[in-house]
């Protein structure tokens, strides 16, 4: 059904005709009509773009866990890849800058062999799309920030002194994207959905056996325009890293919702299980009582036992702003600014003080503080960003003297929602969206 390119020099040719805007199918036909040198051409050969691995590297050192260049991002683990938030500035996070979030290699799967198959006991009408006809559906474009739930977990080790399970992604694991896709809708008119339907899964079982998580229908049927099957990333074909040719979308909810390399969505009378809502990304501790499964549920790469706690749904508000997290009691990731400890050093004089806020309701304020929280004003929001499912950039003028400093960010959504400084404990240390305490040197 699927093919995976394990070729890696056919891998990085791909990678640098995706980095050149060029199709899928583009990039087939040069290379069948003028092969590498072809290909090469139409991408230009920029030399800040990978080459290929040395041919006497072994077949295991020459498997790529990624499809782009590695170096731009931080390395928070061996398959995730975290924004260098300290850096960015845009509104539309570039696809080099984009997170990825894996559990597996990121799979290489060619438009023209791909197949999304929609079943289940819940529809009238079992339904197979080629990428055709995918693409043949009325699509959308939008505005909508991607973002894991365990973005923000650093604050639990280094704020709240709490001792839990993940990546230390600081605030690497958010982006936004520019996303095309065709809405859930356009696919549950034709497969004709009964009353019974209870969950819908998304499924891929592509990169590893077990990826893909359910989502109640109720959910899916509130936002059948909103939620989709993305194809496009900034105006281009979605990137293999990111889930291509075809991903799920699911806006607001945290990134694990928005299965990657889509092949199967099941729509049933029952609730399914998967390690992507149970053991991982789930509000596991003694202030959140597990959710019950039953016996004749589909155990989907889980058993009952793995159902440990709430599967996690929405995100919620959170700020940052763009300077490196001190790192004391965590160990920085690889690629990371800062050496563990250390303290960002900013020099003395007026500036002005950048940062990115978000909300799946939308933000409708952001507050500051440089004096370690006794005072507090408002920044100013800089458009576009601000709806529902998009974040915004917002800003503020610091007279930075010499000195320790503390910098705060505090955003409340457009539903009333605003940072806390403190949450209960998860073992996982999702969804941590604690007022966040940057500290810097100003010498
Ligand atoms: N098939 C598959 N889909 C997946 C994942 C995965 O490991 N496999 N990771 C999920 C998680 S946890 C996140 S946060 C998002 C990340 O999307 P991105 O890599 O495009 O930023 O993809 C989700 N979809
Ligand atoms: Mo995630």
């Amino acid at each position: 059904m699927h093919h995976r390119m394990d070729d890696p020099d056919k891998q990085v040719l791909w990678w640098r005709a995706q980095q050149a805007g060029l199709t899928r199918r583009e990039f087939l036909r040069l290379l069948g009509v003028g092969g590498t040198a072809a290909l090469l051409a139409a991408c230009g050969t920029s030399q800040s773009q990978p080459q290929p691995s040395a041919p006497a590297a072994s077949a295991a050192a020459q498997k790529r866990m990624f499809v782009k260049a590695e170096e731009p991002l931080i390395k928070v683990f061996a398959t995730e890849l975290g924004t260098r938030w300290d850096q960015a500035s845009e509104y539309i996070t570039p696809i080099e800058q984009f997170y990825v979030r894996n559990r597996y290699a990121s799979p290489v799967i060619e438009p023209q062999t791909w197949r999304l198959k929609i079943s289940g006991d819940a529809i009238e009408q079992p339904l197979e799309l080629s990428y055709d006809d995918l693409l043949n559906l009325p699509s959308r474009k939008a505005a909508r920030y991607m973002e894991c739930f365990g973005n923000g977990r650093t604050l639990n080790w280094e704020q709240l002194g709490y001792d839990v399970r993940g990546g230390n992604w600081g605030f690497s694991a958010i982006s936004m994207g520019e996303w095309d896709y065709i809405p859930i809708g356009e696919i549950l008119d034709r497969v004709k959905v009964k009353s019974s339907a209870k969950q819908l899964l998304f499924w891929s079982g592509v990169d590893g056996k077990d990826t893909g998580r359910p989502m109640p229908m109720t959910e899916v049927l509130a936002r059948p325009d909103v939620i989709g099957l993305a194809h496009g990333l900034n105006s281009r074909p979605l990137h293999s890293d990111h889930g291509g040719p075809v991903r799920a979308l699911v806006p607001g909810w945290g990134g694990a919702a928005s299965v990657k390399w889509l092949t199967e969505i099941r729509i049933s009378t029952q609730q399914f299980w998967t390690r992507m809502h149970t053991k991982e990304e789930a509000l596991i501790g003694k202030d959140y009582a597990a959710e019950r499964s039953d016996p004749r549920d589909e155990f989907l790469g889980v058993t009952p036992g793995d159902v440990q706690g709430i599967g996690a749904t929405w995100l919620n508000v959170k700020s940052f702003l763009t300077i490196p997290l001190v790192m004391r009691t965590s160990e920085p990731p690889e690629r990371y600014p800062l050496k563990q400890g250390e303290v960002p050093v900013v020099a003395a004089g007026p500036r002005t003080m950048q940062g990115y806020a978000s909300s799946p309701w939308g933000v409708q304020k952001v507050e500051y503080s440089v004096d370690g929280g006794s005072s507090w004003q408002e920044a100013r929001l800089v458009p576009p960003g601000g709806e529902e499912y998009s974040w915004v950039r917002f800003d503020f003028p610091w007279d930075a003297t010499p000195g320790s400093h503390v910098l705060m960010t505090r955003a409340t959504d457009k539903k009333g929602n605003t940072q806390p400084d403190t949450i209960p404990f998860n073992e996982l240390g999702i969804l941590c969206n604690v007022v966040p305490k940057f500290e810097v040197l100003v010498k």
